[in-house]
């Protein structure tokens, strides 16, 4: 009798282990549980001078998405986002993620690498606390420099992507969530990234004086380069309706906006700094009042 009990207990056992191991590793479960989650890295479109890249930036929120599925509760999650190193540089990368009721994480380790963030993610080490994903929760932003190199003084657009990459840190760190005790890996979703080089700086149209903001000295200062020969070494700052020359017109344009009621506000880019979009002769040498 003894020994047909302690079989039966070895036979359980062991059919206990197969099931668990089947649920663990059969390629269908496996996968299924994982793609119920989506990581995603967003996108940016950056216009930059193509003259100075390194004075810009970008920058990306890492989110975690369970879109379909039994809403799961998740332990933990490790990840890895790569990045063109010879176009871009992460110089900062700070968690998101605020566990329930205010409590902070057990462990969260970041490393900034050149071609990429790693981020890895202990909710609780005894367990105390799990965190489901039913709406769209962001983990992780990192910031972003352009680099010099091929972006400098290039003429045309650079499209590049931030990708999901299991292949960064010694060891390299996976891409996985961990849901009770065990690792599966989410569906990934790139972001996608446009880097657009501009000619000159960047201005704020109308503002001829060059010190932010929009006034009478604007509008005396575009008469003063028509009809006294003043010098303006951004001239698309002075065309302020972007009609691509300057002319009178654009100093009542300015004068309009600031004393006429109703009267429209220079063209883009105005008031907050940016390029010329629209070809034309005119350009812009320097602007110090824009970044
Ligand atoms: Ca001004
Ligand atoms: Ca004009
Ligand atoms: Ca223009």
């Amino acid at each position: 009798m003894m020994h047909y009990n302690f079989s039966s207990t070895r036979l359980t056992g062991t059919l206990l282990l197969l099931i668990l191991s089947f649920g663990m590793w059969v390629p269908g479960l496996y996968g299924q549980v994982g793609s119920d989650f989506v990581l995603r890295a967003s996108g940016a479109d950056v216009d930059y001078a193509a003259a100075n890249p390194t004075s810009y930036g970008l920058s990306t929120v890492i989110s975690l998405h369970q879109i379909s599925g039994v809403i799961e509760q998740v332990q933990g999650y490790s990840l890895g986002l790569g990045n063109d190193s010879t176009l871009l540089m992460p110089i900062i990368a700070t968690n998101l993620l605020v566990p329930p009721g205010g409590s902070s994480v057990d462990f969260d380790q970041i490393a900034i690498l050149p071609e990429g963030v790693t981020e890895g993610v202990v909710l609780s080490f005894p367990g105390l606390f799990t965190i489901s994903f039913e709406t769209e929760t962001d983990l992780l932003g990192i910031e972003y420099q352009l680099m010099d190199g091929p972006l400098t003084g290039a003429t045309t657009t650079t499209s590049t992507s931030l990708d999901f990459v299991d292949t960064l840190g010694s060891p390299p760190v996976d891409i996985s969530i961990v849901i009770e005790g065990a690792s599966y890996p989410p569906s990934l979703a790139s972001g996608a990234v446009t880097l657009t080089p501009h000619d000159g700086a960047p201005l704020i149209r109308g503002d001829a004086s060059q010190d932010g903001s929009l006034d009478l000295a604007d509008g005396v200062g575009i008469l003063q380069y028509l009809f006294i020969g003043a010098a303006a070494d951004c001239l698309d700052a002075l065309d302020a309706n972007d009609s691509g020359n300057v002319s009178i017109t654009d100093a009542i344009r300015v004068l309009c906006a600031l004393y006429c009621s109703g009267s429209p506000p220079p063209e883009s880019p105005f008031p907050g700094c940016g390029f010329d979009s629209t070809a034309d002769p005119l350009g812009c040498l320097s602007y110090p009042g824009c970044p």
